[in-house]
């Protein structure tokens, strides 16, 4: 914490020297830039709205001008109803703390260019996670302010009727919290895992660097394996004994804004599905190849457990989740199960080299589409894609070239419509977390850069990343505890009902939501797509926060951190 005031100190002083020197310039909001700042030698562009000027400048905190340019006219952006003009000082690589002014009458929050930019972001985005365990207090050493005691001992949870099942309870302790929510979720917990995994795989020396103050660090082993192998435990805790996963473990309902250690609903198990099963196989495959070398006793149950389970899905392949009546947690609703397949049999080849898992993979050869990523569903999919891009040489030269292709294709076209479009990004729905859409796109061009080392796909994974800490309609930067137009009432419940003015940090926000699914209880002030948003706890529909929104930004932030220097 002691770090996050001393970034308000400054962002405060800076603002004050700026207000003292800077003339008659005001901070607006009608200025949009990433608030964090920008890499030396990193694209760095900015978007105004609703303005007559052609010119900016970029002043330090000096008053002295370092740059100017010209702004772009971009139209106007339906999603928004805002005339965009896009600035561009790329050139302008020298380390410092700045911020734009134009017509010498509004400035921009201030940024700073320099390197490691996103060190902090990095740690804060995966210790969210740590403040996220069930079933262990948040201690003061690790937590600071946001210490807490023990949540969901989670050791006798019921079996719901849907698990056709009438006596004994499971003892199912661990594991995170999936959101703004108290409730465990299998197949978001094995994508959120699978996303972070990678970063582990390509980097794992850079990411030994990233020291997180867990109860764990200091064991010799990366933070973020012991992060993860938090979940994973948890994760193991969800298979029955003929191989099959349970789907979720949550109350009847979502219950009220208070701390875990004060909630006492009874928790339900509920039952096996195929996507819950498959995912569940697919991460403890991916989990035991790359654990391998840390604890070979835990990599092999891991693996044994997810052979099993991949048996039984293969014999259960079309049961689909659907919450029972008395039941109103959230749903991960989804009926297609091909994705799910793939991700397993890729990861369990990967893992064993097995005939059986490759031929399994050809079985969804006509499914070889790499998917744009618009909802966690479609990400199951470019999981195993990934994976198997990173494995290349186990692949057969054809079928290796094929996904090469394929995934640079897909990047091709996030690229172009980051061309065409005014806030340089690639976006045109706004969804239910459609900051994790943002940062998924820029996920798939990081994975493009570091298949191809071509820099056109780092410049766009750095345009979508821009959006998160600044650059779009609202204004806002997506990441608590970061920016200076910071959130500051997620949907999440710690955060709500733990006393502290500023919410848990390192958490991305759902983001701009259209569907609006909340506006019975949220009065959103803007019309348009892209500014539906409302910073208020009530809103679950663009104000909350998810494990499998985090996961993209760990990936995306590691890699930046790890390739810019
Ligand atoms: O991210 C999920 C989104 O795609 C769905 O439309 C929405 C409604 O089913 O649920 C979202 O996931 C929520 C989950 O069901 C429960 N925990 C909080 C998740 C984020 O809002």
């Amino acid at each position: 914490m002691k770090k996050l005031f001393a970034l308000s100190a400054f962002v405060l002083l800076f603002l004050n020297a700026c207000d003292s020197k800077k003339g008659s310039a005001k901070i607006s909001d009608q200025i949009r830039i990433n608030q964090i700042g920008f890499y030396p030698s990193s694209v760095k562009q900015f978007t105004i709205v609703d303005t007559e000027a052609s010119t900016f400048k970029v002043v330090d905190g000096y008053k002295n001008k370092v740059f100017s340019g010209e702004l772009v006219d971009q139209g106007v952006w339906d999603a928004s109803g805002e005339k965009v003009m896009l600035g561009d000082f790329s050139s302008f690589t020298a380390p410092g703390a700045y911020y734009i002014v134009v017509n010498d009458t509004i400035a921009s929050y201030p940024f700073k260019i320099q390197k490691e930019l996103y060190r902090d972001a990095l740690r804060k985005s995966i210790k969210s996670y740590y403040f996220q365990r069930a079933s262990m207090p948040i201690e003061e050493e690790y937590g600071d302010i946001y210490q807490r005691g023990a949540g969901h001992p989670d050791d006798q949870c019921i079996y719901h009727p849907s698990t056709g099942r009438t006596e004994g309870t499971l003892n199912s302790p661990g594991g995170w919290y999936d959101a703004g929510d108290y409730g465990k979720y299998i197949v978001n917990a094995s994508l959120s895992v699978g996303q972070m995994l990678l970063i582990l795989e390509q980097f794992p020396e850079f990411m030994n660097n990233v020291g997180l103050n867990i109860p764990e660090s200091g064991n010799g082993i990366i933070d973020l394996w012991d992060e993860l192998r938090y979940e994973l435990d948890w994760i193991q805790t969800m298979q029955d004994d003929d191989g099959g996963v349970f789907f979720k473990l949550t109350a009847l309902g979502f219950g009220g804004f208070i701390m875990p250690e004060d909630y006492d609903l009874d928790r339900y198990i509920r039952g096996k599905t195929t996507a819950s099963t498959l995912d569940f196989a697919a991460v403890l495959a991916q989990a035991s190849r790359l654990y391998k070398d840390i604890d070979s006793e835990w990599s092999a149950k891991a693996l044994e457990a997810a052979k099993k389970a991949y048996t039984w899905a293969e014999q259960n392949d079309n049961i689909p989740f659907k919450n029972p009546e008395d039941v109103s947690t959230g749903e991960y609703g989804d009926s297609e199960f091909s994705d799910d397949f793939f991700w397993a049999s890729s990861e369990l080849y990967l893992a064993t080299k097995e005939d059986q898992y490759k031929v399994a993979m050809n079985k969804y050869k006509q499914e070889y589409k790499h998917q744009l990523a618009d909802s966690w569903k479609n990400f199951v999919r470019n999981v195993g894609f990934h994976s198997l891009l990173e494995n290349r040489d186990m692949l057969d030269t054809e079928f290796a070239n094929f996904l090469t292709q394929g995934h640079t294709a897909l990047a091709d076209d996030i690229l172009q419509k980051i061309g065409q479009h005014p806030y340089r990004i690639a976006l045109d729905n706004y969804e239910w977390g459609s900051n994790s859409d943002i940062l998924n796109q820029a996920y798939i061009l990081c994975v493009a850069h570091k298949l191809t080392d071509d820099e056109k796909y780092l410049i766009g994974a750095e345009q979508m990343n821009d959006y998160i800490f600044g650059k779009n309609a609202t204004g806002y930067s997506f990441l608590t505890g970061f920016g200076a137009k910071k959130v500051m009432f997620p949907h999440h419940r710690p955060s709500g009902a733990d006393s502290i003015a500023d919410p848990v940090p390192g958490f991305i926000l759902g983001g701009p939501n259209n569907d609006r699914q909340d506006g019975h209880l949220v009065e959103y002030t803007s019309e348009f797509p892209a500014k539906a948003y409302m910073d208020v706890e009530a809103s679950f529909a663009s104000n909350e926060v998810c494990i499998n929104w985090n996961a993209p930004a760990v990936y995306v932030l590691g890699y930046l951190e790890q390739v810019r220097k």
